[in-house]
């Protein structure tokens, strides 16, 4: 494998390609200006529907801009189920985005100079008349389907659209293999549905709601916190599971500082103590259940006294915090959490918190889990997609069945030429995700990357994965352009619409225009037969009732339900989505597949003397590695630090404030320092940090070399051979304090 065909280009070569960039300098004293502006209170003038791609709860919003039109604030739209009119720091700091003055400018084609790979700055003509050559090349040769789209946010729809449309369903986000995959596929194969985002959880109506690791307070899903806080206020009882004191830990009952890893001896016992005492709801179970005397031998001798041998969680607590949960049933909530690939047996640990769920009876219930709905709105009639060849799945033959989604990393793996299988994919088109630092094993990734024959990056700023581009797309902010109508499924259906605020700064352009003109150049203008966004908003709006007009002057429109089924009718009837029609405890997908039917504990790697488990989070203010270097929320937190617990701060003579690098098992070094942060709120077996720091691109003046990136750590990935979610919890570091030492040099 030629390792080195791509050289990764320091950003530093931006723009050097000797032609200056269409930029117009933008004159920026931004928080200065805020204040003034704020003060004044000028929010007069005119305010735009959007919703936020700060994160994906897409809270829906008004933009308001000054006299001079330029856009000053963003506020959360009152009739948003999602917000209920409060935006999070993040999305409030989000229009950072748009002022950002680091931001991609032109499109950027990889070129030679005196031997060097740099960026040539283009226009858009030259960018996508390249790509689209290639592109016909790539499929005359092997065939469309070796095109995958990688993608995590609103352009998604438009590239899918393209991809779809060329030939090739290789489309595939972070958000389900290093996400929500193991819940949705635990879930799935219990309830027969999934949990979907936002999530189906009726927390503001909850009597007790349990958090395993799931960290709301510090992950600003809105909504959810807004209904946490609702649910505290009316007496809900908190209890946490997290080998941190987190903010939600610190809003809690109980806090149940676990061994970090051993989660699933908890939820065994917690279902061995409902079900010994008869603490489960008897009804709910006879009726809607299928396997439950399997279960109940299953767990029989998974008594709190064996999981304290475990867990490090006094029994007393197991019997006490079970006996809450039974207490508020089917009012309660064992929380599915989101990011929830830890260890690499999570579609496990998810099946044991689903059947928590299902012993309570909260599956259904008001308090416990509601039915969505999602608004019904037609797509626009274009042409049949061509039948593909191979399905993105044959990239991972035989394995992950029962994934109901895309799984990234088999498509990173599989196109790393073997020699029985020469490379599903020659081409990745990567729009809104920054694959280095979202993907784990960073190797990977790169021995991935320099077997393609193609790789465009569509991002609005340079972030790391734009260094290995062939072609790199400035979209847009979200700020400056229409995206698809919002539709996710809630309590009430509803739509929002996303309307710009601004015209695209520099010669950034919307991914709906970019893919439009894609098409064009591949000669499949007829699957994007609308004129623009505008007409094609418009015609689906006009399908279900309303315009692109009345959206624009309310930005959120509800619709009332179909059936009046948000939760079961008492006693009623319900056939559920599985192979037996009944909720599975005993799941017979996972014992067709050659899993455990009843989810089983298995003891995972420990730290070697010296190293800790590195684990992480998030931080209220920021959104995975995006809002690093975005001004207004640097203002508030411009890099992560090292949570150590006080006995191994001292046993390692460390102090607060001190900035070590970090060794992992592997022998990674990390590429900078981080600060140490002393405190009791963490375990002494681990350490802990935000992820979405450490940036190594220069280019990114105010993020760059703050705090370190936990991905390049992550160099042991366990991968769930259930759905192939990758576990990336299993990573141990060291310190290394004297961080000038050239020994500690990264090789690069
Ligand atoms: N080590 C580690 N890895 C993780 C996680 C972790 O906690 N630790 N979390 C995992 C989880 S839960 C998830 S969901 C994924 C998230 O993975 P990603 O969504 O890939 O996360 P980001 O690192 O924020 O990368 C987003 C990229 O989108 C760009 N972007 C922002 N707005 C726009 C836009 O409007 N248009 C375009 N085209 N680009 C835009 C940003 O500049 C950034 O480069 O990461 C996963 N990977
Ligand atoms: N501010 C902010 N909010 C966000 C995001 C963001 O980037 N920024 N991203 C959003 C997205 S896409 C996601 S997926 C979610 C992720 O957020 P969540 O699903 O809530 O949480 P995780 O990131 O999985 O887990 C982090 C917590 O798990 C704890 N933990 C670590 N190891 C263990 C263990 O072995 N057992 C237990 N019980 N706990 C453990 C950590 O101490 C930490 O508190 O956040 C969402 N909300
Ligand atoms: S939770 Fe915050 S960042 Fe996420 S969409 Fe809502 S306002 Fe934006
Ligand atoms: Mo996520």
């Amino acid at each position: 494998m030629k390792t080195n065909r791509r050289q990764f280009i320091k950003i530093g070569a931006l723009g050097t390609g000797g032609i200056a960039l269409a930029a117009t300098t933008h004159n920026w004293s931004f928080a200065a200006d805020l204040v003034k502006k704020y003060v004044a209170g000028d929010t007069a003038g005119q305010r735009t529907a959007t919703y936020c791609e700060v994160c994906f709860w897409q809270c829906a919003g008004w933009v308001y801009k000054d006299e001079d039109g330029e856009i000053q604030k963003i506020i959360g739209n009152e009739d948003d189920p999602h917000c209920n009119g409060r935006f999070c720091p993040r999305g409030t700091g989000g229009i950072g985005q748009y002022h950002d003055e680091d931001r991609l400018k032109t499109p950027l084609l990889r070129t030679k100079e005196n031997g060097k790979d740099v960026f040539k700055a283009v226009d858009w003509d030259e960018a996508l008349d390249f790509i689209a050559a290639k592109m016909k090349g790539i499929a005359e040769k092997h065939g469309p389907e070796c095109i995958a789209l990688f993608t995590h946010g609103s352009g998604g729809a438009h590239f899918g659209h393209l991809l779809k449309a060329f030939g090739s369903q290789s489309i595939t986000a972070p958000s389900f293999a290093q996400c929500r995959g193991p819940r949705e596929v635990g879930f799935l194969t219990t309830f027969g549905d999934i949990i979907y985002s936002p999530e189906r959880t009726d927390i503001r109506d909850s009597k007790c709601l349990v958090l395993i690791g799931s960290h709301i307070g510090e992950n600003m899903h809105n909504g959810q916190i807004q209904e946490m806080s609702d649910a505290i206020d009316k007496g809900a009882t908190i209890i946490t599971v997290d080998p941190r004191f987190s903010t939600a830990a610190s809003k809690s009952k109980f806090w149940l500082p676990i061994k970090p890893s051993t989660d699933m001896a908890l939820l065994l016992a917690w279902m061995n103590v409902l079900i010994e005492n008869g603490w489960y709801d008897k009804d709910y179970v006879e009726r809607y259940t299928y396997g439950f005397e399997e279960l109940k031998a299953h767990v029989q001798p998974f008594t709190p006294e064996w999981a304290y041998g475990i867990t490090t969680i006094d029994p007393n607590v197991i019997r006490k915090t079970a006996k809450e949960m039974f207490d508020a049933s089917p009012a309660v909530i064992i929380h599915p959490g989101r990011h929830v690939t830890w260890y690499g047996d999570d579609t496990q640990r998810l099946r044991a918190v689903a059947i928590l769920n299902a012993l309570l009876g909260s599956w259904g219930r008001r308090g416990g889990f509601y039915n969505p709905e999602k608004a019904n709105v037609p797509d626009f009639p274009v042409p049949e997609f061509p039948t593909p060849k191979r399905t993105p799945t044959e990239a991972y033959e035989g394995k992950y069945n029962l994934a109901n989604e895309v799984v990234s990393n088999g498509i990173c793996d599989a196109t790393i030429p073997t020699p029985d299988k020469n490379c599903s994919f020659k081409m990745w088109m990567v729009n809104g995700t920054n694959l280095m630092a979202a993907l784990p094993n960073q190797k990977q990734t790169i021995d991935a990357i320099n077997a393609l024959e193609l790789l465009v990056v569509v991002d609005t700023m340079p972030v790391e994965i734009t260094g290995y581009a062939d072609v790199v797309l400035p979209e847009c902010t979200y700020l400056e352009r229409y995206d698809m109508l919002r539709k996710s499924p809630h309590r009430e259906p509803n739509i929002a619409v996303r309307v710009p605020a601004a015209q695209p700064k520099y010669n950034s352009k919307p991914a709906d225009w970019i893919a439009k003109k894609l098409a064009e150049k591949l000669g499949l203008d007829a699957f994007f037969p609308w004129k623009d966004m505008e007409e094609l908003l418009d015609w689906q709006l006009k399908e279900i009732g309303s315009s692109l007009d009345e959206m624009k002057r309310i930005g959120v429109k509800k619709f009332p339900r179909t059936y009046d089924d948000l939760y079961f009718a008492p006693g009623e009837d319900v056939s559920f989505n599985t192979t037996t029609g009944k909720i599975e405890l005993y799941s017979t997908d996972m014992e067709a597949e050659g899993f455990d039917p009843l989810p089983v504990y298995t003891p995972h790697e420990e730290p070697a003397e010296g190293f800790y488990r590195l684990i992480y989070g998030r931080a209220p203010m920021h959104t995975f590695s995006r809002t690093a270097n975005n001004p207004n929320l640097t203002d508030l937190m411009d890099e992560n630090t090292l949570w150590v617990n006080p006995k191994v701060a001292k046993l390692w003579g460390l102090e607060a404030g001190q900035e070590v690098k970090l060794k992992n098992q592997d022998g990674i070094i990390s590429t900078f320092a981080i600060k140490v942060r002393i405190t009791e709120r963490i375990r002494w077996d681990s350490v802990y940090m935000v992820h979405g720091f450490g940036h190594n691109n220069k280019k990114l003046s105010r993020a760059h070399g703050r705090g370190i990136n936990d991905t390049e750590l992550i160099t042991n990935v366990k991968v769930d051979p259930v759905m192939g979610g990758t576990g990336m919890r299993s990573n141990f570091v060291t310190f290394i304090t004297d961080i000038y030492s050239t020994e500690n040099e990264k090789k690069s």
